[in-house]
């Protein structure tokens, strides 16, 4: 029986004579439905699991305090659980505002770890929230964080260089959620304002999740920004080319269905990307034989689409005939508002990429005489927007990841892959306080014994090399460790 938190037991003092939960979640009482679900996804997560009985007895993340910015489903209640059974200290958010399944919330929560985490946050609550993952009870920060799109580390970041640079909190925003995170900071350099020197220096370092969180952690390290080391969890084949890929191939589909319960089959669908998570959302809508067209920038991605018998074009080209639209780039302004303005009546705008700039929503909402109707709320957002000429695009997610906005993200089976990448990247932090600063990826032997822990699951039965065969390909015979140029 998992212990129910009490009012009293989970009370922290915030000011004299004032304290508050040291968890916020939508309801507590879902606990029970969420344990449910943990425990049907346990027996998915092979990689997780044995890593709780390899691990577990030593604790070798005892102590740690780790701050977690990532999506709050089911999957990651495991990967926390995870990290408790390790040793480690754990305070949780997530890192999209619709991501959150309250039922797994509820239940790490009523378990003993402080979440920070409900569906429909708003993007005050979601930076407040983060800030509070990030903070324990008596002022102290992490030692080491998971972050799925660099959220957490951003804050850490920004709020350390206008400690030395006040005059940072008062330039111009640009957008806002980048006021909402100044103004957060303002608040917090009023009540304290030594905070983030102070954690700082106490945070080893970060394990990143995410495509997008990569790239940032990247040009940060390039300027020379970068307060501790980085794991690039993303780039662990048995992440990517799995989550990335096979992940987005089952819930892409999961995530218009349930926002629209429109037949896929016949339409024609723009997927916009072809890096790993286009490649599995093209081949998902190609298994609900939708025609699938695909836009890239890189000669490459676009010649192994075609190569794949997709249809190379534009998305200018696509407009008079597309039904569905799907952005998977990591990039910014992959459709714009005008594009939005000549699309058939009807069309079907989402995105599955890390954040919600692929698709230019402040600009659709800002179109003169636009009309917005919500059709479902946070739970599955789905919005209608009428243009002037009468013609109508619906907007999956308000152009969030809909995968995780409108359905339950990626099945346990390909999470796990991606979060035993997570614990063997805590451990490798908490195992390299010393190492210099930059971004690093796993140890490629790492990653193979990571697919390894999740063959007998499918019933894979390996092949096993003679010495013969071992010394003529040139791999070792324990294990057929590939050389880094093999491309996979
Ligand atoms: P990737 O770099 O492998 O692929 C992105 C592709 O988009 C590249 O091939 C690039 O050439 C192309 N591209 C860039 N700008 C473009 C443009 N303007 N038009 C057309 N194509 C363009 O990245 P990825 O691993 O596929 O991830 C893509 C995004 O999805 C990232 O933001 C990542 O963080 C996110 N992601 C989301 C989920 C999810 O569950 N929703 C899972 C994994 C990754
Ligand atoms: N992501 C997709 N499904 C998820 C789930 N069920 N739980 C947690 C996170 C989930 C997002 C991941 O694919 C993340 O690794 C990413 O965005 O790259």
């Amino acid at each position: 029986m998992n212990p129910v938190a009490t009012k009293e037991s989970r009370c922290v003092q915030t000011r004299p004579g004032e304290s508050v939960m040291d968890y916020q979640v939508k309801d507590i009482q879902l606990a029970g439905f969420g344990r449910k679900e943990i425990g049907i996804a346990e027996k998915e997560m092979p990689g997780l699991m044995a890593t709780r009985q390899k691990y577990g007895s030593e604790k070798p993340l005892q102590g740690v305090k780790i701050t977690g910015s990532l999506h709050m489903t089911v999957q990651t209640a495991i990967l926390i659980e995870t990290l408790v059974e390790l040793g480690a200290d754990v305070r949780w958010a997530s890192c999209n505002i619709f991501s959150t399944q309250d039922h797994a919330a509820a239940a790490v929560a009523a378990a003993g770890v402080s979440v920070f985490a409900w569906k429909g946050e708003t993007l005050e609550d979601y930076w407040n929230c983060t800030y509070r993952a990030l903070t324990w009870p008596d002022g102290s920060g992490p030692n080491q964080v998971v972050d799925d799109g660099g959220d957490a580390t951003l804050l850490i970041h920004l709020g350390y260089q206008a400690e030395d640079d006040p005059s940072l909190l008062d330039q111009k925003a640009g957008n806002r959620e980048k006021q909402i995170i100044l103004n957060l900071l303002k608040r917090i350099q009023r009540e304290d304002p030594h905070h983030w020197h102070r954690i700082a220096k106490d945070v080893h370092g970060v394990s990143e999740e995410t495509t997008t969180g990569v790239h940032r952690l990247i040009q940060m390290a390039e300027k020379s920004q970068l307060l501790f080391q980085a794991i690039n969890v993303n780039d662990s084949v048995t992440k990517s080319k799995f989550d990335n890929v096979y992940g987005c191939r089952h819930s892409l589909p999961d995530g218009i269905k349930r926002a629209m319960d429109v037949l896929i089959s016949g339409k024609s669908v723009m997927i916009c990307g072809y890096g790993d998570v286009g490649k599995g959302s093209a081949e998902s809508m190609r298994n609900e034989r939708a025609k699938v067209f695909v836009s890239e920038v890189d000669p490459i991605c676009a010649l192994q689409a075609s190569m794949a018998g997709f249809q190379v074009c534009t998305v200018e080209y696509a407009l008079p005939f597309a039904d569905i639209y799907v952005t998977c780039t990591g990039n910014r302004d992959v459709i714009t508002a005008k594009h939005m303005s000549q699309m058939k009546d009807q069309a079907i705008v989402c995105n599955i990429g890390h954040f919600d700039n692929e698709i230019q929503v402040a600009e659709l909402q800002a179109w003169p005489g636009i009309q917005k109707e919500e059709i479902k709320g946070s739970f599955c957002p789905v919005h209608r927007y009428t243009f002037p000429d009468g013609h109508a695009i619906y907007l999956l997610a308000e152009g969030r990841l809909v995968n995780l906005g409108c359905a339950t993200g990626h099945p346990s089976f390909v999470m796990s892959n991606s979060f035993t990448n997570q614990i063997l990247a805590q451990m490798d932090i908490h195992n390299n306080l010393d190492r210099l600063i930059g971004v690093y990826r796993l140890d490629k032997k790492l990653d193979e014994e990571v697919a390894r822990l999740h063959l007998a699951k499918l019933g894979v039965r390996l092949t096993k090399m003679s010495p013969e065969q071992a010394e003529y390909i040139g791999f070792p015979i324990e294990g057929p460790y590939k050389p880094d140029h093999y491309r996979y």
